[in-house]
């Protein structure tokens, strides 16, 4: 595979107004001091908000996400010595990892969530799958990496890792990927950690532009347009501090499977041959060539119970015990016995009814109201979310509560369950209004918070450029990759 340069990553000279100049600097001294000498070059991925479209990504559907300022930064260093990977994190609470590039493993802990490094292992197999067996030659790589985004916050702290290790890896064995290969490798390579994400945090995390969200679109291939906010639009980001760990729990997946087999139900009911395969709802819709509102009623009209049992389920697709625990359940949803499949269903349709209203008031050319109208989606956003997908979170719900009772229109961003919400602002002025307001409503109540540093926990947001590598020196620069 080899990179078209105007869409690879760019790789620019450290300079002292470079954003995380600072930080690097901190990262350097870091790797300086763990591996006695100077890191050959920097990476640095974003996280991300996603503004609207909440799971639906892996039902192919577009979703609307920019890239934010917190990022995962990465020294690295390489030589052709031997075969293994050094990794050290500069927060202490993460351990000192070392492997045999060549015959490493990535083993999923049945409790508890995977360790940190591996999501790193992920992006080096993705790549190492990618390029050929020669070209992987032999190499040493050391890697330093300091971390800001809030874990398990959904801000996509997990894929910003793992595609830092991608873009890492592919720049040190000088594999020449462009950014969309290497969004869809890091999104495939993460499912090594056992989760069944749709590749739009990867795919933002490589392919954002400074100063708008993208539109992503996954069916039929992976495309992005950029998506001018309202010029007045202030997105604020406030972590309910109820953290999640979407790999130690089943409650993702479990989601996943409901989607894919409410989508097999339909295409069965269809009389679609090949309705096993029918796995994401933008296939299924663009079989039927209908439109978003008629498959929603036939969604409608076709899942009809409240709760699905497993049996109710079997009936329907006319498989075995044994064929539905191999082709429609993952190793963490094998004991699932009960299934709400109308209304996730329900969900998807719907919130991709709402992402495409967003775009065009987005692109309209109203001079009022957007602001109203795009809050108001979001709003709805968050109740479809709590209501029919049901990955909410009372502390973030009392979040969306305060928001509402002020006026603003704030929804869960990214997979829930706790974690972030985003909310929108008419201006600078109302987004610290808005702060000071959750501060004293909601923040000012937990003592688990330090009321003085709040600033990673609740902040106002602008769109940012997606991944990059930098130089420090003028050694050897090439533009691009
Ligand atoms: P986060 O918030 O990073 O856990 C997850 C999925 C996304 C998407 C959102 C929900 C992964 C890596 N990410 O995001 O693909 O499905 O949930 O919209 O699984």
């Amino acid at each position: 595979m080899s990179g078209n340069t105007a869409t690879c990553v760019p790789v620019k000279e450290l300079s002292e107004s470079h954003g995380c100049y600072s930080r690097l600097q901190e990262l350097r001294k870091f790797y300086v001091k763990e591996f006695d000498e100077e890191p050959r070059f920097y990476v640095r991925v974003p996280g991300r908000v996603n503004i609207i479209g909440e799971h639906v990504d892996y039902c192919g559907y577009p979703v609307l996400p920019m890239a934010i300022e917190q990022s995962i930064l990465l020294a690295v260093g390489y030589t052709r010595a031997n075969n293994f990977l050094y990794l050290r994190n500069i927060d202490v609470n993460f351990d000192n990892y070392k492997c045999d590039l060549k015959s490493f493993r990535i083993d999923i802990p049945e409790k508890g969530g995977p360790e940190w490094y591996k999501y790193f292992l992920c992006g080096v197999k993705g790549i190492f799958e990618n390029i050929n067996e020669q070209d992987q030659g032999c190499i040493a790589m050391t890697v330093a990496l300091s971390g800001n985004i809030p874990h398990g916050s959904g801000l996509s702290s997990s894929s910003a890792l793992v595609s830092s290790a991608t873009l890492a890896t592919s720049f040190a064995y000088k594999a020449s990927l462009d950014r969309k290969t290497l969004a869809s490798i890091s999104a495939s390579c993460e499912r090594y950690i056992g989760t069944q994400g749709g590749g739009m945090d990867q795919a933002i995390a490589f392919l954002a532009e400074a100063g708008c969200a993208q539109f992503i679109e996954f069916y039929p291939e992976l495309k992005t347009s950029s998506i001018q906010l309202p010029e007045n639009a202030c997105f604020v980001v406030a972590n309910s501090l109820a953290e999640i760990n979407k790999a130690a729990s089943s409650d993702f997946n479990e989601r996943v499977v409901e989607c894919r087999l409410s989508c097999r139900i339909i295409a069965k009911r269809m009389d679609f041959k090949n309705w096993k395969n029918m796995l994401r709802f933008a296939e299924l819709q663009s079989s039927l060539n209908c439109h978003l509102n008629e498959l929603e009623t036939m969604a409608s009209k076709i899942l009809t119970k409240d709760i699905y049992s497993r049996e109710d389920v079997l009936n329907e697709l006319e498989i075995s015990e044994d064929e539905f625990e191999n082709d429609c359940l993952t190793p963490n949803t094998r004991k699932m016995s009960l299934f709400k499949l109308r209304q996730r269903a329900l969900h998807v349709i719907q919130e991709s009814l709402r992402v495409q209203i967003f775009r065009s008031t987005c692109e309209s050319t109203m001079t009022w109201g957007k602001i109203d109208t795009l809050s108001k989606l979001m709003q709805q956003s968050h109740g479809s979310l709590k209501n029919l997908y049901e990955c909410s979170h009372p502390d973030l719900d009392r979040l969306i509560d305060i928001s509402e009772e002020a006026g603003v229109g704030a929804r869960l961003t990214g997979a829930g369950w706790g974690g972030c919400i985003v909310a929108l602002c008419d201006s600078v002025q109302s987004s610290n209004k808005y702060i000071e307001l959750l501060k004293l409503k909601y923040y000012s109540k937990l003592s688990k918070v330090q009321q003085s540093n709040l600033e990673n926990v609740i902040f106002a947001t602008f769109p940012q450029n997606g991944a990059e590598i930098l130089m420090a020196g003028s050694n050897d620069i090439p533009s691009k990759i």
